[in-house]
C-alpha cells in the first residue's frame, strides 16, 4: 500500500478546554489528553488534531495567539506537551496542532509593538488604514462576529483590521517578514515532531491590496448573523493565498523526507466546493486536505447527499483527496441537527465515504448541544449577537468519561456544565453497552481499518431515493455495498446483481435487515454495510 498515512485515517478533533481535567481547574488540559490516549486507541482512530494550546488571553479561547512558540499554562508546559507527543506516537496515533495563522492576539508581542507607533518596525506586521474622509473606517468591511471590522486605534490615529474579534488583529500576509516569522512557526513544531496542522480561516488570509468595499449580499437575512450582510469578495480568498498555501506546503513536505513520516497540512475553508478546489494548488501544490463542511448543513435527503458527493467527487483535482466533516467546535453537533436515530446513519456515512474523515470528540457518544443559561455564556460570537443561535458554547461541553461527578471530567466547577444526560451517555457505560453509538462508532472504525476498499477504495454511486442512498466502495477484487435509510420507514432495496446473497458486516440497529437473494430488508434509520 503506497496511500500517505493521512489518505487511510480517520483525524478525531480534541477541544482540549473540554476533554480532560487533571490540575481540577475545571479547565481540559495537556495531561487530561494524555491519559486519555489509551480511550482514541481503543476508538479506533489514527491522528489527534488539537485545537489552540498556545499562550493566550483567551477572548476567543485560544484562537487569539498571544505566542506561537509555547503552551497555555492552563493546558500545561511544553513539556507536557512533548510527553503527550511521545506517548500518542508510541501509540501509533499522530498529533496534530492548530495553526492560527491570520491573526494574533492584540496581546501579542508584535501587536504590542506594533501599535506604539506609525514608525515602528512592526507596524506593517498587521493591517494599519488611515481613516476615510469622514474619518469614519477605511471601507465597510464586517467582522465575522459582528460589527465594523476596523478598530480605531486613538494613539497612532489609524484604523487597523480584525476579520474576528479586535483582540484578534490580522497579521499582513503581504509582508515578508511577517511570512518568514509564521513559517518558522511551522518548523518550530514540526521540529519538534509534530504530524500537522489544521490552518485556520486559510482563505482569509489575504485580502484584496486596495481594500475596496464589499457588495451587498442579497441573500441576506438579520437571523444569519451581521458578516452575511456584505459578500466577503474582497476580504477573503484572493488570489495570492494560493502562494502561501504553496509555502506552507513545502515546508510541510520538506519533512515527509526525513524519515519521521510524512505532515498533513489541513486548510479550514468555508468556501463552495468550485472555490474550495483551488486549495489542493495548481501548479505548486496547496494543502493536503482543503476542509470539506458539506455534510454540516446540506439537507438530509439523498438526492440532496447524493448530489453533494458526486459533485465534490468529480470537483476534485486529479490528486487530490476528498475529506469529510460532520462537526467540530464551531458548528451544531450531528445528534442535535440528525436526531440520535440518524446520528447513527451519518456516522455510517462520515465513515465509509471515500476521504479522510474528521470526527469531533464526543460525537461518538451521540452528544447534543447543550442550551447555555444567558448567564453562563462564555463565547463571544454569542456575547456579540445574542439569541441568533450563533453561540458555540453549545457544542463545547465537557467530554463525560463515567457517571461519576462531572462525568468524570474534573472534579471542580467546569468551565461549561455537563450534559443533562452524562449520567447514561458516557464512555464508560456506553463502552459496556453492546448497541451504544459508541459501540457502533468501535465496530465502523475497526472496519474501515480492516477494509481497504472502506479507507482507500473507489466511490460508486449505486442508488438514490429521497430517503435512501446506496452505494459502492471497491478495491481490488473486494466490493463492499453501503445502503442508507435515511428515515423512519422500513424499506425493500434491490441490490445489484453481482450483489446477490451479500454479507451483513454492520448495521446501525439491533434487529438489523436481512438480505433475502437480491434484496435488502432496511428497517427504519437502519445503515448497512455489506460485502458482496
Ligand atoms: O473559524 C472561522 C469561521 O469561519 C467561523 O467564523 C465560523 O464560521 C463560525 O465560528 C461559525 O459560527 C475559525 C475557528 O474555527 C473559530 O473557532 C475561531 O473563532 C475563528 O476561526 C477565529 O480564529
Ligand atoms: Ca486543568
Amino acid at each position: 500500500m503506497t496511500a500517505p498515512w493521512w489518505q487511510a485515517s480517520v483525524i478525531y478533533q480534541i477541544y482540549p478546554r473540554s476533554f480532560q481535567d487533571t490540575n481540577n481547574d475545571g479547565i481540559g488540559d495537556l495531561r487530561g489528553i494524555e491519559c486519555r490516549l489509551d480511550y482514541l486507541v481503543s476508538l479506533g482512530v489514527d491522528a489527534i488534531w488539537i485545537s489552540p494550546i498556545y499562550p493566550s488571553p483567551m477572548v476567543d479561547f485560544g484562537y487569539d495567539v498571544a505566542d506561537y512558540c509555547g503552551v497555555d499554562p492552563r493546558f500545561g508546559t511544553l513539556a507536557d506537551f512533548d510527553a503527550l507527543l511521545m506517548q500518542a506516537h508510541r501509540r501509533g496515533l499522530k498529533v496534530l496542532l492548530d495553526f492560527v495563522p491570520n491573526h494574533t492576539s492584540d496581546r501579542h508581542p508584535w501587536f504590542v509593538e506594533s501599535r506604539t507607533s506609525k514608525e515602528n518596525q512592526k507596524r506593517n506586521w498587521y493591517i494599519w488604514r488611515d481613516p476615510a474622509a469622514d474619518g469614519g473606517p477605511p471601507n465597510n468591511w464586517i467582522s465575522d462576529f459582528g460589527g465594523s471590522a476596523w478598530e480605531w486605534d486613538k494613539v497612532t490615529r489609524q484604523y487597523y483590521y480584525h476579520a474576528f474579534l479586535k483582540e484578534q488583529p490580522d497579521l499582513n500576509w503581504r509582508h515578508p517578514d511577517v511570512q518568514a516569522a509564521m513559517y518558522d512557526v511551522m518548523r518550530f513544531w514540526f521540529d519538534r515532531g509534530v504530524d500537522g496542522f489544521r490552518i485556520d480561516v486559510l482563505w482569509h488570509m489575504l485580502k484584496a491590496a486596495d481594500f475596496p468595499d464589499n457588495p451587498p449580499n442579497p441573500a441576506y437575512r438579520s437571523e444569519m448573523g451581521e458578516m452575511h450582510r456584505l459578500l466577503q469578495l474582497h476580504s477573503t480568498d484572493q488570489p495570492e493565498v494560493h502562494g502561501i498555501a504553496a509555502e506552507m506546503r513545502e515546508i510541510a513536505d520538506s519533512y515527509g523526507a526525513m524519515g519521521r513520516g510524512k505532515r498533513v497540512l489541513l486548510g479550514e475553508i468555508y468556501l463552495p466546493v468550485e472555490r474550495l478546489m483551488h486549495y489542493y494548488g495548481g501548479e505548486r501544490p496547496g494543502v493536503h486536505l482543503p476542509l470539506n463542511f458539506q455534510l454540516i448543513d446540506t439537507q438530509w435527503e439523498g438526492r440532496a447527499l447524493a448530489t453533494l458527493i458526486t459533485d465534490y467527487e468529480a470537483a476534485l483535482p486529479l490528486d487530490g483527496w476528498p475529506n469529510w466533516v460532520l462537526g467540530n467546535h464551531d458548528r451544531p453537533r450531528v445528534a442535535t441537527k440528525r436526531g440520535q436515530a440518524q446520528a447513527r446513519v451519518a456516522a455510517v456515512l462520515l465513515l465509509t465515504l471515500r476521504g479522510t474523515p474528521t470526527l469531533y470528540y464526543g460525537d461518538e457518544l451521540g452528544l447534543s448541544d447543550v442550551a447555555i443559561e444567558p448567564s453562563q455564556v462564555r463565547d463571544p460570537r454569542e456575547l456579540r449577537e445574542p439569541g441568533l443561535g450563533l453561540g458555540r458554547d453549545p457544542v463545547r461541553t465537557p467530554m463525560p468519561w463515567d457517571a461519576s461527578e462531572n462525568a468524570g471530567f474534573t472534579t471542580a466547577k467546569p468551565w461549561l456544565p455537563s450534559n443533562a444526560d452524562s449520567l447514561t451517555r458516557n464512555v464508560a457505560r456506553m463502552t459496556e453497552e453492546s448497541q451504544s453509538i459508541l459501540t457502533l462508532y468501535r465496530r465502523l472504525l475497526a472496519l474501515r481499518r480492516d477494509c481497504l476498499a472502506l479507507s482507500i477504495g473507489e466511490f460508486v454511486l449505486l442508488n438514490v431515493e429521497d430517503e435512501i442512498l446506496v452505494y459502492q466502495r471497491r478495491y481490488d477484487a473486494q466490493r463492499l455495498i453501503v445502503a442508507l435509510n435515511l428515515g423512519g420507514q422500513a424499506r425493500r432495496l434491490q441490490l445489484p446483481d453481482w450483489a446477490r446473497d451479500s454479507r451483513l458486516l454492520l448495521s446501525t440497529v439491533e434487529d438489523a435487515a436481512l438480505v433475502e437473494g437480491d434484496a435488502v430488508l432496511l428497517r427504519s434509520n437502519e445503515a448497512v454495510v455489506l460485502e458482496a
